[in-house]
């Protein structure tokens, strides 16, 4: 099935300039680059985000962290784009991700850890909305789709 997962840069991976390496990834697996802009969240924006997250104890760091610096929000597009975006990244956890995951390779701490990823279609959903509005998200043909079998 065509997913669309949504991907973020958190201002940890801005900083330290890892954007361009995350969006070689996604590339390099073959994911379609769909929607894409920097902005900075503002504080309701990161709520509505991590709304599941509102009893944990690390909420309003969590929040202090994500709106601190800009983020780089992106969507991406393939089958079981959701599952792929997810391996790509890693577990939460820097210490259990394998190195090969994003997570694995940069980094070490659990709230420092570079990039988000949707953790299902449904959520992913509801992520896209809330970054960005139909009319971002592109519709367009890559010749190479053919070739890493997206067309079939
Ligand atoms: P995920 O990003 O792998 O989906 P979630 O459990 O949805 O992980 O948590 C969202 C984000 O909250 C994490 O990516 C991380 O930045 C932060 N976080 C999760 N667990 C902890 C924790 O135990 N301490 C501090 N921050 C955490
Ligand atoms: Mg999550």
């Amino acid at each position: 099935m065509i997913e669309q997962t949504f991907i973020m840069v958190k201002p940890d991976g801005l900083q330290r300039a890892l954007v361009g390496e995350i969006i070689r990834r996604f590339e390099n697996k073959g994911l379609k680059l769909v929607g894409l802009k920097l902005l900075a969240l503002d504080r309701k924006m990161a709520e509505i985000h991590y709304e599941q997250l509102k009893d944990k104890p690390f909420f309003s760091s969590l929040l202090d962290f994500i709106t601190s610096n800009p983020v780089v929000a992106m969507v991406w597009e393939a089958d079981n784009a959701v599952y792929i975006g997810r391996k790509l990244v890693g577990p939460t956890r820097p210490n259990e991700a394998d190195p090969g995951t994003i997570r694995g390779d940069f980094c070490i701490n659990t709230q420092f850890n570079v990039i988000h990823a949707s953790d299902s279609v449904e959520n992913a959903k509801r992520e896209i909305a809330i970054f960005f509005a139909p009319s971002e998200l592109v519709r367009y043909e890559r010749s190479i789709m053919h070739w890493l079998g997206l067309d079939l």
